[in-house]
């Protein structure tokens, strides 16, 4: 008879899970010892960096990852890559090892007490199965679970004494057969009654988040109902839902209540697709929409539609909806939107400023580039200065817990192997996942590192500003040698302070195969173009 390990791996392989991110401890050991040659073992070297990595990978190779953790001390230094993960809508089986069970009731060292309980509330779904043979069947459900919509993380507790027991054959086969899918369609009446509400507004506009998937479908209906479009605010954008080098595009919407509705002030019907109503921060009040507006969000994520403040909602996959509204949607009359202006220029300055750089980088981005940002002060600029126009060539935290941008970009290469991905972030942010620099090496991913050196957490002393608060400890970073700390790491570092150095360091950086390290000393506060 098959063991519980022998159903789970040909479990994992029917699923296309054959890559799996972890940190390893005793309690693992008896699910990784002798792993199949057909899988790879991702190591990272703390567990807030293993979910960091397997979240970019799970976003940027479009199917569900691993990560497997070390009992209740590893799930607990992953809590926040887990919420990120939530929020981002990625597909995670997080599993982690258990005492053996004969040992869980009486506690013994290194027992996870509560493990069902642990990553609540940031999980679809948490179980222990009550028996050893029950395994492959939880890791079914949770796999099919994490994949459906939303999507998002969930957690199977396995005890280390499981994974030699033996299965029953033919149930283990019934598990491993089974394909669930679910992407549902609009109803007909839904979609036509959008359909009319878009063709008989005066002036529409859509907004696009980060769930649309594909995005030539919203392309289409803009071109065809003559839509200008706007980012979702950035809090929330994952992904790109739409080009932004398209003559449509408009920009990033601000992230708080007031400016939001100011910035769509000429709308009548605000369509927003793939995204939350909306991802704000910070509080800045004001009237949801602009007078006599009417709004209504296409999601796949109930809890998105009914959390909503204002609107209506349509609860269905963002694609196709949009591939069905595009069905019956005629031409539209509407002028075409002015065309899109393009990045603003920006004056040189000594130090450089974060918008300079961002510059410097879009002379060099290549094509079919790929970066993974996490730099607070500057997601703005980087957003004006980079006009990105390829699917799948943006990843950004929607969660907002530091840690992600350096882990994800790891994740993120290993997926686009042919691709190269470049990870923009504050020397601040990298401490939080500092360790993914070695994982980086250890497992050839050539990742572009360019880190902004500020001294300071920039951002936090602009929402001080904001909200007239003085005298806040711990804003200041000096000292933070994040090129030496890399190089510890076995990251080839570049220390680079004028706007052409940068710009060849960068190219440099990119063509290489191997990870490399950009460091530039910029001029602290915020950089909004
Ligand atoms: C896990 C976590 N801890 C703390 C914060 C609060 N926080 C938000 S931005 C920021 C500063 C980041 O510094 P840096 O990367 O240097 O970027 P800068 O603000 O200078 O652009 C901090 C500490 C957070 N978002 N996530």
């Amino acid at each position: 008879m098959p063991t519980v390990r022998d159903a789970s791996f040909d479990l994992f392989r029917a699923q296309g899970m054959t890559t799996i991110f972890g940190n390893p401890g005793s309690t693992e050991l008896p699910m990784l010892a002798d792993l199949p040659g057909d899988f790879r073992y991702v190591m990272g070297l703390q567990e807030a960096v293993v979910v960091g990595m397997a979240d970019g990978y799970a976003q940027a190779s479009g199917r569900t990852a691993i990560a497997n953790l070390h009992t209740a001390p590893g799930v607990g230094n992953a809590m926040g890559a887990i919420f990120n993960a939530q929020a981002n809508h990625t597909p995670l089986l997080v599993t982690a090892g258990q005492q053996v069970r004969a040992q869980m009731t009486l506690q013994a060292n290194l027992t996870n007490r509560d493990a069902i309980r642990m990553p609540h509330p940031l999980v679809k779904w948490a179980y222990e199965p009550p028996r050893a043979q029950d395994v492959p069947l939880a890791l079914a459900h949770g796999a099919h679970l994490a994949s459906l919509p939303p999507r998002g993380p969930v957690f199977v507790s396995i005890p280390m004494d499981d994974w030699g027991a033996e299965v029953d054959e033919a149930d283990a086969r019934a598990v491993i057969a089974r394909q669930v899918g679910g992407r549902a369609v609009a109803s007909p009446e839904a979609v036509s009654s959008l359909a009319e509400r878009l063709d008989s507004a005066a002036n529409p506009v859509l907004v696009a988040g980060p769930d649309i998937d594909p995005w030539e479908t919203a392309v289409a209906l803009a071109e065809r109902q003559r839509l200008p479009v706007w980012a979702t605010p950035a809090p929330g954008g994952g992904k790109l839902g739409f080009p932004e080098d398209h003559p449509n595009f408009r920009g990033v919407l601000p992230p708080a209540i007031g400016p939001v509705a100011q910035t769509l002030e000429e709308h009548d019907l605000i369509v927003v697709a793939g995204s939350s109503v909306f991802p704000y921060y910070p509080y800045i009040p004001g009237p949801l929409l602009p007078e006599g507006a009417e709004l209504v969000a296409i999601t796949s994520d109930p809890d998105e539609a009914a959390r909503a403040p204002v609107g209506d909602a349509i609860v269905a996959d963002v694609g196709l909806t949009l591939a069905a509204l595009l069905d019956v949607v005629p031409e539209s009359s509407r002028q075409p939107p002015s065309p899109n202006e393009g990045p603003q220029e920006i004056p040189p300055t000594d130090p450089l400023n974060s918008s300079t750089v961002h510059t410097a980088l879009a002379e060099v981005f290549p094509e079919d580039g790929i970066v993974v940002l996490e730099s607070p002060s500057s997601t703005l600029a980087f957003r004006n200065q980079l006009r990105l126009s390829r699917p799948g060539s943006y990843y950004f935290s929607a969660g907002g817990g530091l840690g992600f941008g350096l882990a994800a970009s790891v994740g993120v290469q290993l997926a686009q192997p042919d691709r190269p991905v470049v990870c923009v972030i504050g020397e601040g942010s990298v401490q939080y996942a500092v360790t993914a620099f070695w994982s980086a090496v250890a497992h050839e991913a050539p990742v572009t590192f360019l880190v902004l050196r500020n001294d300071e957490y920039a951002i936090l002393k602009w929402f001080a500003e904001v909200e007239s608060l003085q005298g806040a400890p711990g804003l200041d970073l000096p000292e933070l040698n994040v090129a030496s700390v890399a190089e510890g790491y076995g990251v080839k570092a570049h220390r680079v302070a004028d706007r052409d150095g940068v710009r060849d360091a960068l190219a440099a950086a990119v063509a290489s195969s191997q990870p490399e390290l950009v460091e530039v000393p910029v001029a602290p506060g915020m950089s909004l173009f």
